[in-house]
């Protein structure tokens, strides 16, 4: 391959002349950042005209290398002042273009907000604290992870007592403390009260419960009660009575039937179970209830045994105490056909209560 004739002066004039009018071209012809680059690169880059000349002054004359010299460096200045000033335009309109992206159309129509509101069981839950607040009681909560002693042995379940497999407990594995217990029943919650205050007491406690159970249309393994205790001088069965009509009236309206069944739970004495009337067939008898009627309290005297537990003096003051599953209550109280729809977080189900917008 031939050299090529070593550039003089004048060529080197030339293409200055040429590179910077080339060079302001390609610069203004570019519409992004990179292909500014680009230019960068072909227009001042180490194999452009431009960088040739500069290569050529080493071999020129003393005096030729001062006046192009001079040239070079103003060529040199006016092109870095094109670039600079494109890619100032260019990041200007790069940053419009993310600004515009950004623009908020104000006259589009809005989104409709999805409103949340209140789980059935909460609904319900507090619609029942609400009766017994009306009627004076005040609403403390209890542990959940109780010890043997309150959930059992106070309650007039010692160990061996065989009240103790009505109900399967869940025991959770704490080192150290293997007295720890899922509470069965907030019945628990009633002895905590009973050591912390004197009578009278007029208290409700709500919360939730854990058995093994298996799950079917009117059983959960973690559910929710609501523990109504009062224990004052000359209460009766009576009272006991009256306030589980109350109640259930207001929950219920007049049109529901209850019924009291004799039942037995350790704690009290006498001890019964109340039933209402199924929303579904009204007492004959269908899948849901089985034969007419839904249990949903259990209920009675306060056992004198628990009374002299917590340190009350039996021979003085009376009490009664009843629990009901708050899920039966919104079963009744909904007409809802099986508890698991309750826990299985559908939305087109909870939409119903207005549990979702
Ligand atoms: C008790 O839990 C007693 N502590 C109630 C009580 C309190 C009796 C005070 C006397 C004095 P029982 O296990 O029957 O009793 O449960 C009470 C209510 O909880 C039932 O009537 C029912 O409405 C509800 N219930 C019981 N088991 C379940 C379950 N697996 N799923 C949902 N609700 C349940």
């Amino acid at each position: 391959m031939l050299d090529s004739p070593p550039m003089d002066a004048s060529d080197a004039l030339r293409i200055l002349d040429e590179e910077e009018g080339r060079g302001a071209q390609a610069f203004r012809a570019a519409t992004t950042l990179d292909e500014l680059e680009a230019a960068q690169v072909t227009v001042l880059g180490r194999k452009a005209p431009f960088s040739e000349v500069q290569r050529a002054l080493g071999a020129m004359s003393e005096e030729d290398r001062r006046s192009l010299g001079k040239a070079v460096n103003e060529t040199r200045s006016a092109l870095e002042a094109a670039l600079a000033g494109r890619r100032a335009e260019l990041e200007g309109e790069a940053e419009t273009a993310l600004l515009e992206a950004d623009l908020v159309d104000l006259t589009l129509p809005g989104r409709r907000l999805r409103e949340g509101s209140l789980h059935p069981l909460t609904l319900v839950e507090n619609e029942i604290v609400d009766v017994f607040m009306r009627l004076g009681f005040t609403v403390v909560e209890g542990p959940e992870v109780e010890d043997d002693w309150h959930n059992f042995q106070a309650l007039n379940i010692p160990p061996d007592h065989p009240a103790r497999t009505m109900k399967d407990s869940i025991y959770p594995s704490v080192p150290g403390r293997p007295d720890l217990v899922l509470r069965t029943e907030t019945s628990a919650a009633q002895i905590r009260t009973m050591q912390s205050q004197e009578p009278p007491v007029y208290v409700v406690h709500p919360g939730r419960v854990y058995r093994r159970e298996t799950p079917d249309a009117t059983h959960l393994p973690v559910f929710h009660q609501v523990e109504c205790l009062a224990v004052d001088e000359g209460i009766t069965f009576a009272d006991l009575k009256g306030t589980l009509e109350a109640m259930a009236r207001a929950l219920f309206g007049e049109g529901r039937r209850v019924r009291l069944a004799p039942s037995f739970f350790p704690f009290v004495e006498p001890g019964a179970q109340v039933e209402v009337s199924c929303f579904k067939c009204d007492g004959v008898g269908c899948v849901v209830c089985g034969n007419g009627w839904i249990e949903m309290l259990g209920a009675g005297m306060v056992h004198p045994v628990v009374l002299e537990n917590c340190g009350y003096d039996s021979e003085r003051y009376t009490g009664f105490a009843f629990g009901m599953g708050i899920e039966r209550v919104a079963l009744l109280r909904y007409g809802i056909p099986d508890m698991r729809l309750l826990v299985d977080t559908d939305a087109r189900v909870l939409a119903q209560f207005g549990a979702v917008a």
